[in-house]
């Protein structure tokens, strides 16, 4: 990059660079130093690693979490659990029990790195970048790739600068501003981008303020989000007894940004995210004073001990008010370990709230589920209909502080009509004590370690090397921000069959079309057509393994969100975009479609490819850019067979 001044981001990135140029628009690969994974996404992740033969992870430090199925109604999830934690166990992997919190909570506290890389099967992985890191979400191959030592691919990004001005107002709070970036950017508004916050801003707002924003950055489609890293990084590591992890990074003087954003946070007001969007902001004049019947504060998003102090703060000596059913997930064993200690769980509970263990709970629907139609406020980051367990409640996504003063009053309340805010400040030294996480054995003794392995781990589905031609009829035509969970559901019932993928594939977009998992099976071989910004939201690479288990070879849409596009070509199927998106209408379901010699076309170096509508006899041009990589990819029937041939090589 010659003497240019770099943004933190790009000194991160550059020191991290293993292949490619740093040139926008391009693939770049990266050395990952960490990994994270968590169950939901761990298993199949797990399995993909065994897969690929290589014996002990290469990274700095990879951590299993467990954390998104701890309900265990049935013998699946807990089965799930000892695979993980044998595998971490003997590949070298920290295993983080259950009980110890959210993996991005818990990675934060006791593990993360300013400068360092962070690779997550999770889509809010980068809840790392409030402490300094490139932290980024990715499907579980990408993850497992990376525990072998293999380099992380992104499109160099471009890079928004968040300008920070100001102070917030009391009881104004950090999502309120990710709210309010939310609201200026859409759920779009981030592909392609690394959102790095900068200003004098940034030194009024502490490390679990930073998370909270990072953490929601996902929302926007971002590859990932990032903050300095300060003195007030270093002093919270310090209390964490991690001060020896510090480092300075920072911004050069005169760094260029592709685009630069002001928002000054005093200016900034109390807000939700309405359903069913997370960029459906409104402030609270706005939504008025609608009644509530439930409130969930928790999730990776706002479940520090800062929260945590400030909802005690709101919930002392006040009862619950009688129509409202409060839960509170404190987001780690340290989180709620310091609540206990210090007496403010006790407030908590004297106040009605309902305790939840240290886990994603309601987040991924793994229980509360709101009543009929009911309006619930949670502190999560994800308000996707249907999400929460019940297909008509109205979820709205606000800061603790909102959450916690509204569950008082039975009504949506502007948390600055609770008067005069106290100064609230971390601890000294939090409580350090990682009994629960479990070291991996020693390389000379992991032979010894026997993997468990329950019945309800199955195999990854068969793959195929990409045919010479496709054609086929499209079994599913879907609109604009289709999300990962209207293809792959979660929820308690769902959830526990993430390593099975032959029985989750039953559920693959019955949230849109409930025969489609039969429809396609029965096809054999199919097309889905979608609008823009398809597959939002989680890194789950489900909703592109149950797609390829029911025979889909290519999906066709206006846009792509970018975690789904990977997770599609590394299963092998084709992510086309329409050249001109007006032809979307120019296909509906059941028409037969073909792209004859994509093999062919694909080989010599191709992008774009003609898709002919054999039922209205239309010739559809569509793309899809691929790197040298890419294609190879996509030439051998996904990442698992490419790595796999590589590894021969
Ligand atoms: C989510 O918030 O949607 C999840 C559950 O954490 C997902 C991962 C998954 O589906 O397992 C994510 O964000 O990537
Ligand atoms: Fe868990 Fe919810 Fe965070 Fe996803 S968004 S990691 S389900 S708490």
């Amino acid at each position: 990059m010659g003497n240019t001044a770099l943004t933190a981001s790009e000194k991160i990135l550059s020191a991290h660079l293993v292949d490619g140029e740093f040139k926008k628009g391009t693939e770049i690969g990266i050395k990952i130093d960490q990994t994270l994974t968590q169950d939901a996404t761990g298993t199949m992740a797990y399995l993909e690693f065994e897969a690929m033969g290589v014996p002990r992870v290469k990274t700095e430090k990879s951590v299993a979490y467990i954390d998104h199925n701890t309900l265990q109604n049935g013998f699946e999830n807990a089965d799930d659990h000892r695979f993980i934690g044998s595998v971490a166990k003997k590949h070298g992997i920290s295993f983080s029990r259950p009980g110890n919190g959210i993996c991005h909570q818990v990675h934060l506290e006791r593990f993360g790195i300013p400068g360092k890389t962070l690779l997550g099967s999770d889509s809010h992985t980068p809840t790392g970048g409030g402490i300094g890191m490139i932290a980024i979400g990715a499907g579980g191959l990408d993850v497992a790739v990376a525990m072998g030592g293999g380099a992380y691919y992104i499109t160099y990004p471009k890079i928004v600068n968040i300008k920070l001005t100001g102070k917030l107002s009391p009881w104004v709070a950090a999502k309120d501003v990710i709210l309010e970036v939310l609201k200026r950017l859409t759920v779009k508004g981030g592909v392609g981008k690394i959102i790095e916050y900068t200003g004098d801003g940034v030194k009024t707002l502490g490390v679990p303020e930073r998370a909270t924003i990072t953490n929601m950055g996902a929302e926007l489609g971002a590859t990932t989000s990032v903050f300095p890293s300060d003195e007030i990084t270093k002093d919270f590591l310090r209390r964490q007894g991690r001060e020896a992890d510090w480092v300075e990074i920072k911004p050069d003087e005169n760094a260029v940004y592709d685009e630069t954003i002001e928002i000054d946070l005093s200016a900034v007001a109390p807000a939700a995210a309405c359903p069913h969007s997370p960029d459906n902001v409104k402030s609270c004049a706005e939504i008025g004073k609608i009644k509530v019947y439930q409130v969930c504060i928790g999730s990776c998003t706002n479940s520090s001990l800062l929260d945590m102090m400030k909802v005690a703060h709101i919930l002392k000596g006040k009862t619950v008010h009688p129509d409202v059913s409060l839960s509170i997930a404190p987001g780690s064993k340290q989180v709620l370990e310091m609540l206990a200690k210090s007496g403010l769980l006790a407030v908590m509970i004297d106040a009605g709230a309902r305790i939840l263990e240290s886990a994603c709970g309601p987040c991924i629907g793994m229980g509360q589920s709101p009543n009929s139609g009911g309006v619930s406020l949670r502190t999560f980051n994800r308000n996707f209909e249907g999400r929460s367990g019940t297909k008509d409640a109205k979820v709205y996504l606000v800061s603790p502080e909102t959450a916690a003063f509204s569950a008082i009053t039975g009504v949506f309340s502007d948390p600055r009509e609770i008067g005069e805010m106290p100064e609230f400040n971390l601890p000294e030294n939090f409580d350090i004590n990682d009994n629960m996480v479990e070291l991996p054995a020693d390389a000379d003794k992991a032979h010894d370690v026997e993997i468990l392995r329950g019945p309800n781990i199955k195999p990854y589905p068969k793959t195929e090397p990409l045919l010479a031609d496709i054609e086929a009829e499209v079994s599913l035509k879907v609109g604009d921000n289709i999300t990962t969970d209207h293809i792959m559901p979660a929820g308690a019932k769902i959830l526990p069959l993430r390593s099975n993928i032959p029985a989750i594939s039953k559920h693959c977009f019955v949230a849109c079309d409930e025969k489609f998992p039969e429809r396609a099976e029965k096809l054999g071989m199919s097309f889905i057509v979608g609008g823009s910004n398809y597959g939002q939201g989680s890194s789950r690479e489900h909703a592109a393994l149950a797609p390829l288990y029911l025979g889909v070879k290519a999906v066709i849409v206006k846009s792509f969100a970018r975690i789904h596009k990977a997770n599609l070509i590394n299963a092998g199927i084709l992510p086309l975009t329409f050249i001109n998106p007006d032809d979307y209408d120019r296909i509906s379901r059941g028409d037969k479609l073909s792209l004859k010699g994509i093999r062919n076309d694909i080989t010599s170096g191709k992008s774009e490819f003609i898709l002919q509508n054999h039922t209205d006899g239309a010739a559809i041009p569509v793309t899809c850019e691929f790197t040298p990589r890419t294609r190879d990819i996509m030439l051998a029937g996904g990442l698992l067979d490419y790595t796999r041939e590589a590894m021969k090589q």
